[in-house]
């Protein structure tokens, strides 16, 4: 019968794409929580190594690792990414970034977005509804990420906690509820061996607000002036440690850093030197909109499908050799992790 045919064919199809077709994922695994404008994670392109090529709505992008990172999402990067490595392309992974914060919110209570290598911050976690059963959850860069357990009292609607020491160049935190329906805001807190570091606020600025840079130096009393750029362009040089942005639109979005001048201490020795942070991209907020992420389907032509199960259908046996052999990946697990405080 023609369509047990299909059928069979359908089966050959799935065997062999599970075992060999590239497929994008996301690390941390946070998809099911919704992604929101902020957010920090990688797409990862499964079953490759590097070189490999990303699409994003179809159109070919720089990157050529296995990780695609999303520094600061926002409602822009929502469409659909796919890679490809050795020929083989994977299915389309549609992302959807929700132009808006969740309810709940992490901050940092103490400590700055960039701090000293082995430094630590403490974190402040709300919830209007309570944090019942709630917890929270860090991402180092690497490896999978771990749970840290909160001891909360009661139902409290904030809380306010101490992760581990800083390690990592960068250390991702949220939290969930129980059920894992609803989370929090991340927040990234980066390391740095500079004595020069570049803070903006870790949530993206709304259109209309104030923002402030602000320059942080460490030996405080031998800087003489701090120079502010925007996409390598000084934009401003002072005895100011802050820049402050009123109303920020569009016209603000961009890379920023910061450097000190310094004076050398020996009274002899005249020019002073200059000392540069990391870049921060900053990323503004136009009006909160919900994200599109619509799912534009495009029928294939038949001739070209009927192609490739034939090619598909010579190559499944081997396929389904090789699958045998290799198929022994696990999934991530998560770790549970004592807390400090
Ligand atoms: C991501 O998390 C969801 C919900 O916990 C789970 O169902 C899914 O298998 C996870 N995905 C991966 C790739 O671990
Ligand atoms: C926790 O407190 C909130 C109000 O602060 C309330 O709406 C919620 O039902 C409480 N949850 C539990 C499990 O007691
Ligand atoms: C510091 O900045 C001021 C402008 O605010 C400038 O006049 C002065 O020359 C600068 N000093 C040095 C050492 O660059
Ligand atoms: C920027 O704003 C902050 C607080 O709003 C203020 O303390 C600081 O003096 C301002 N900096 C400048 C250069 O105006
Ligand atoms: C933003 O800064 C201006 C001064 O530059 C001030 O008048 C205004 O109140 C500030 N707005 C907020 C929301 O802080
Ligand atoms: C800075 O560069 C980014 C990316 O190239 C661009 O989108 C942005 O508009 C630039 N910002 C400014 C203020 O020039
Ligand atoms: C959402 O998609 C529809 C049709 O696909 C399009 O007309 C509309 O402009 C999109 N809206 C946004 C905010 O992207
Ligand atoms: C406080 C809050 O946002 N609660 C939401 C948690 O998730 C459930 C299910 O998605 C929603 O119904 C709640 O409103």
């Amino acid at each position: 019968m023609r369509g047990g045919k299909h059928l069979l064919l359908l089966a050959v199809l799935v065997v062999s794409a599970r075992c060999q077709q590239p497929k994008v994922s996301v690390t941390p695994n946070i998809t099911h929580l919704g992604i929101y404008s902020g957010d920090l994670f990688y797409l990862r392109c499964e079953s490759c190594s590097s070189p490999v090529r990303w699409y994003f709505n179809d159109g070919a992008q720089a990157e050529t690792s296995e990780r695609y990172k999303i520094t600061v999402a926002h409602p822009g990067h929502s469409g659909f990414y796919q890679c490809e490595c050795k020929g083989q392309k994977s299915e389309r992974f549609d992302l959807s970034v929700r132009g808006y914060l969740p309810h709940a919110s992490l901050t940092i209570a103490t400590g700055q977005p960039v701090m000293q290598t082995g430094g630590s911050v403490i974190l402040h976690l709300e919830n209007e509804g309570g944090l019942q059963g709630w917890n929270c959850w860090v991402y180092r860069g690497k490896d999978n990420s771990k749970k840290i357990g909160l001891r909360l009292k009661d139902n409290e609607s904030t809380f306010v906690f101490q992760p581990n020491k800083l390690e990592a160049p960068e250390t991702t935190f949220w939290c969930t509820d129980r059920n894992q329906n609803n989370r929090s805001n991340q927040v990234t807190v980066r390391t740095s061996g500079k004595r020069v570091s570049l803070q903006t606020c870790p949530l993206p600025p709304v259109a209309g607000d104030n923002l402030t840079l602000r320059c942080f130096v460490c030996g405080k009393d031998e800087f003489i002036n701090i120079t502010f750029y925007q996409n390598n362009t000084a934009i401003e040089e002072s005895s100011s440690v802050t820049y402050n942005f009123s109303h920020v639109t569009e016209l603000v979005e961009g890379s920023y850093k910061c450097s000190a001048k310094f004076m050398h201490k020996a009274p002899t020795v005249g020019s002073p030197y200059e000392e540069f942070s990391d870049e921060q991209y900053v990323f503004v907020q136009v009006t909160p909109v919900k994200a599109n992420g619509s799912f534009k389907y495009e029928p294939p032509v038949v001739a070209v499908v009927i192609a490739l199960v034939i090619v598909l259908g010579i190559l499944s046996a081997a396929v389904v050799v090789y699958c045998y052999r290799k198929n022994n990946v696990t999934g991530p697990v998560y770790v549970e992790l004592a807390l400090g405080s």
